[in-house]
């Protein structure tokens, strides 16, 4: 289970592979170089571990020496103090240091959790087996053997606990569009970055956000079947990356998702 970096005594980021907030905090923890060890789990799974660690319920959480921070937005503050330039300084523009705040705050809020919802109900209509392996792909090997006979477990919890439904689908659509109307209004005066002239945690926060649907080949977890996905899921990726702001999502992971600002110890 590796991250960059990973000796015992590194930093742990305890994740469900592929979730989209743990790709925040993972890509936030790359660029500063901070070594960290990764333990991945499929959905579910993850729920001792993280108590184990110290969190709540969700992931990501980062477990280290002194302390345990349990919340992306927190991991990407210490990224931040680490050298991985996220945040502007509150002393020199306090104006874009609030402005980076709102917008991760939104992304976070309605952003994460649409694509979430909105990609599992799409999912969860495809024959199980694409799922499963999916899954799979995210559990380590003690894991491996219980993804398929639990499965129907693990979707019916998930379908209940995220309000995965039709109407929930519908409402995550809209609250998407929404969002990504934004983004692409200030796109459209020719910005290349949300605020300001340089890459800041709003950039790295709507990309990661909305990477599950549009499949940067830079991800940090595999996204098995991603390039060959059925109807009508295909459809729906591929007007998602033809939208401005989908091509903007891929250019901020084609330009910054291997940058490492300081040197990994
Ligand atoms: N506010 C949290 C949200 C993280 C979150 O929603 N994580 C999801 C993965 S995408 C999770 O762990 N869900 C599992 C659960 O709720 O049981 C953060 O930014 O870290």
């Amino acid at each position: 289970m590796a991250g960059p970096g990973g000796a015992a005594d590194a930093p742990v980021l305890v994740t469900i592979r592929f979730s989209h907030f743990c790709e925040k905090a993972r890509w936030a923890l790359s660029r500063a170089g901070v070594p960290f060890r990764e333990e991945f789990h499929a959905p579910l799974f993850h729920i001792r571990p993280v108590r184990r660690a110290g969190g709540q319920r969700t992931t990501p959480v980062l477990r280290m020496a002194d302390r345990t921070l349990a919340d992306s937005t927190d991991i990407l503050r210490f990224a931040d103090e680490q050298g991985a330039r996220l945040f502007p300084s509150a002393a020199v523009d306090p104006t874009a240091r609030a402005e980076v705040d709102r917008l991760e705050n939104l992304f976070d809020e309605r952003l994460g959790p649409a694509v979430r919802r909105w990609v599992y109900f799409h999912l969860f209509q495809l024959p199980a087996p694409f799922v499963v392996e999916l899954f799979r792909s995210a559990a380590p090997p003690g894991e491996q053997a219980w993804v398929r006979p639990l499965f129907p477990l693990v979707r019916f919890g998930m379908k209940k606990g995220l309000k995965i439904d039709a109407a929930g689908a519908e409402r995550s659509r809209r609250a998407l569009d929404e969002v990504l109307t934004q983004v692409e209004a200030r796109l459209a005066t020719g910005a290349r970055y949300l605020v300001g002239d340089a890459f800041t945690a709003a950039d790295l926060t709507f990309a990661a956000l909305y990477a599950p649907l549009v499949g940067p080949p830079a991800y940090g977890a595999p996204l098995p079947g991603f390039a060959t996905l059925p109807e009508p899921f295909a459809s729906l990726r591929d007007a998602a990356i033809a939208r401005p702001a989908g091509q903007f999502a891929l250019r901020l992971y084609r330009d910054h998702r291997a940058e490492r600002l300081s040197p990994t110890a």
